[in-house]
């Protein structure tokens, strides 16, 4: 063994040692980024097609958005929201003209954007629609992934989050993803919102049936309630438009967002809605100490810019066919489906050919590194200024381990 291999052993047996194993991580120890390639503590490099679950869309290192991250760091970092800072307001004005929301609330990680997304819905049931305070539900999807809190996993229907963690919070009623007539006879007079992923992440890139979000959009204006998407994974460009929702022309009452909102620096998360959901909340009752910070705010700043000004989304749209095609064609018979959207796909694979993890290991060898999910889809998200030349090369080394 080299000396350079003994010290990712070293790091991965410290981490076993002293850190909780609630994660199953690739064995690759990686100690520096830039663009879309990472590399390890032996010096081997790797083309990241995982890009942290889309928080760096932007690419590992964004020279613009850690300088601009540098600069504020020694400026001012926190002050907590009990004061005013300069870098909140030009943010929250930049996300709504951005996103065409009407007011913004920032939070840290995506399962507290959730949060926030399932208070505001509960309490405009109660405020606005006149639901008995106590007896507000939601409507969820199966299949969900929303995050890990109590609340979050409550309505999860995979027992890997669920199993032994309960009590869980009453109120969510889950249906079939992709099902409208299911959802039509979830409504009740006691619902106050639909909350769904446009797209399903952890599912494995389930896209549902066509007309279905217009669906909800319909439903959900015919009974009154309110439709909130979590975006924090599939929008800010993943799927070639800036938002999922924007591929069947509607407008939810609510998104949340998170991930790549700071490129992947920082966690910055937000619930952004109109203004009749976002009046529901008065002085005192929701937020967070780091919620809304300078640092976080001047992150998020530059990482919008860098969508923007590189036109991340129209590259994503016009690559993700490329990509699609490229997946379809692919000479192999071990592929069940192909779920693409974007610069995000599943590949699922047949049960024969022996769980997706072992082909995640043949990609690292091969300097790939991607993530399997539910045992046999491949799930594949590079960063979004991944060039054309670079994705034929990943599908290239896709292909070899398939054929
Ligand atoms: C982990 C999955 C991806 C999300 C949506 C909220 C959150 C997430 C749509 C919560 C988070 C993550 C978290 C990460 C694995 C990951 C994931 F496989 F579990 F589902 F991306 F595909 N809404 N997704 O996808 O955001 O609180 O984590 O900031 O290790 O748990 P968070």
């Amino acid at each position: 063994m080299t000396t350079t291999a003994t010290r990712a052993a070293e790091l991965i047996e410290q981490e076993n040692k002293y850190g909780a194993h609630n994660y199953h991580p690739l064995d690759v120890v990686c100690t520096k980024g830039e663009g879309v390639y990472l590399t390890d503590v032996d010096g081997k490099r790797y083309m990241d097609f995982l890009a942290a679950y889309s928080a760096v869309n932007q690419g590992h290192n964004h020279p613009r958005i850690g300088e601009a991250m540098i600069a504020q760091v020694k400026q001012l970092a926190l002050t907590s929201r009990a004061f005013r800072n300069d870098q909140f307001p030009p943010l929250l004005e930049k996300l709504c003209q951005l996103t065409g929301f009407a007011k913004a609330l920032l939070m840290n990680s995506g399962a507290e954007a959730v949060e926030t997304a399932l208070k505001a819905m509960r309490k405009w049931g109660y405020d606005k629609k006149g639901i008995e305070d106590g007896n507000a539900e939601i409507i969820v999807a199966d299949g969900n992934f929303h995050g890990r809190t109590t609340t979050i996993v409550g309505f999860s229907t995979d027992p890997d989050s669920t199993s032994r963690f309960g009590p869980f919070t009453p109120g969510f009623v889950i249906v079939p993803y992709g099902d409208l007539k299911a959802v039509a006879a979830a409504i009740n007079p006691n619902t106050a919102a639909i909350f769904m992923e446009p797209i399903q992440g952890e599912a494995g890139v389930v896209i549902p049936p066509q007309g279905f979000l217009k669906g909800l959009r319909q439903l959900a204006d015919q009974h009154r309630i309110l439709l909130v998407l979590d975006e924090i994974q599939s929008g800010l460009g993943r799927t070639g438009k800036l938002f999922a929702f924007e591929h069947e022309g509607i407008r939810p009452d609510g998104i949340t967002i998170g991930k790549a909102l700071s490129g992947g620096y920082y966690p910055v998360s937000a619930f952004l809605a109109s203004d009749a959901v976002m009046d529901v909340f008065t002085p005192g009752i929701h937020g967070s100490t780091y919620g809304g910070n300078p640092l976080a705010c001047a992150v998020a700043s530059a990482a919008l810019d860098v969508l923007v000004d590189e036109r991340l989304v129209a590259h994503t749209a016009e690559l993700g066919l490329h990509l699609k095609h490229r997946l379809e064609t692919m000479k192999t018979d071990k592929v069940q489906e192909i779920r693409c959207i974007g610069l995000w796909a599943g590949v699922e694979l047949k049960p024969e050919a022996g769980g997706a993890r072992k082909y995640c290991y043949a990609l690292k060898d091969r300097g790939m590194l991607c993530k399997d999910t539910h045992v046999n889809t491949l799930r594949l998200a590079p960063p979004l200024v991944i060039t054309k030349e670079q994705l034929d090369w990943a599908v290239d080394q896709l292909e070899a381990v398939l054929a």
